[in-house]
């Protein structure tokens, strides 16, 4: 059964319930809901980088920060397209664009997102965007576009965001995933761990996503990469257990949901990777850059996958499976 009312103490609990049990639950209801054999491949790229104007105490492509990411502005479609057929033929079924962005804006730059969104769609991906705050006339476009996902991260908690980012509010945050939900666009929204947040911090941001009117299709749950030249580059290395609890919790919360191992895998061996698959994760970024640092290459990943017997998720599986039923 899916649940959109937990109370925070019930959350609280399943996070505190002893590792082992914990995983055995979430692997239960992983097997349940989903084919536990699949794992989603996603692509990212950075279609604009750096040079951003907020204050994310986190991200390397923050303008006020030292990091020595080079600024480049919004790429070309046709290169962008070379990228997306590239991500597809090493197996990726969606293919993620980023911009270091703080909103987006109606002028050109969006008019040649809109027709990347048009070329990646025609390629039979998954196109997913991450662009910052949109309106609810934006994400009606996107998805008219061919949008199929759109990334807006929470996070963190409401109580711990202000400690982390200032130049925009939690609420911002929740009003953007309801405009892309109003347009029909499916949500991705997660959050990062390791940035000197409590457990409760945690437990509250799982909270939030889990109570939202319809959990997220897609929950991305990042560790800290950790970036000299941002305020956070001496926060300690997150805890694999910690990323197991996580990932476990999120799956009972939300059963159905992709739940993403994204940011930090290149700081986990295959073993602790195979417990957060194991947890219930089903899904990953592939290809050796995230949007700045680095992420294990499709070889690595090719691996892994042949040791563990997962294979990649087919692309619009949601889709297909609705309209053989219709
Ligand atoms: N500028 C847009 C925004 O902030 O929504 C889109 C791009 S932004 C880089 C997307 C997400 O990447 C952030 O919300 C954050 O969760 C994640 N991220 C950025 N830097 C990270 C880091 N160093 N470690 C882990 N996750 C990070
Ligand atoms: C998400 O939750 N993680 C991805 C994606 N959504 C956009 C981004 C991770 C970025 C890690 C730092 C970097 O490579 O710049
Ligand atoms: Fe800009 Fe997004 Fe990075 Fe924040 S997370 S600094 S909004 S690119």
């Amino acid at each position: 059964m899916i649940r959109n009312n937990w109370v925070l103490e019930e959350i609280q609990e399943i996070y505190n319930t002893p590792l082992l049990e914990l995983i055995y639950r979430a692997a239960t209801l992983h097997r349940e809901y989903n084919d536990t054999a699949e794992v989603q491949v996603c692509t990212l790229l950075s279609i604009k980088t750096g040079g951003c104007s907020e204050d994310c105490a986190y991200c390397p492509q923050a303008a006020r920060y030292n990091t020595g990411v080079n600024v480049q502005a919004l790429m070309q479609k046709d290169e962008v397209l070379k990228y997306a057929q590239k991500a597809k033929d090493a197996g990726s079924t969606r293919f993620c664009m980023g911009a270091a962005w703080r909103e987006v804006r109606d002028n050109r730059d969006f008019d040649r997102v809109l027709d990347m969104v048009k070329g990646v769609n025609e390629l039979g991906m998954e196109v997913c965007c991450t662009l910052g705050m949109l309106t609810e006339g934006q994400a009606q476009k996107l998805a008219e576009a061919g949008l199929y996902a759109y990334n807006h991260n929470l996070d963190t908690s409401s109580e711990y965001y202000n400690e982390i980012i200032t130049t925009r509010t939690y609420d911002d945050r929740l009003q953007t995933l309801d405009n892309v939900r109003k347009a029909g666009v499916t949500v991705c929204c997660g959050g990062i761990i390791g940035l000197g947040e409590t457990h409760e911090d945690r437990i509250k941001m799982l909270h939030t996503l889990a109570t939202l009117p319809e959990h997220p299709e897609s929950v991305p749950i990042n560790a800290l990469v950790r970036v000299k030249g941002t305020p956070l580059e001496n926060n300690a290395k997150v805890d694999i257990w910690d990323m197991v609890r996580m990932i476990a919790t999120a799956r009972i919360l939300m059963p159905a949901t992709m739940v993403r191992l994204s940011a930090g895998r290149t700081e986990m061996s295959v073993a602790e990777q195979a417990m957060c698959f194991m947890a219930g994760a089903n899904s990953i970024f592939a290809g050796d850059k995230l949007l700045t640092t680095p992420n294990p290459t499709f070889e690595e990943d090719n691996t892994m996958f042949e040791l563990l017997g997962l294979k990649p998720r087919e692309a619009f599986k949601e889709e297909k499976a609705f309209s053989h039923t219709h």
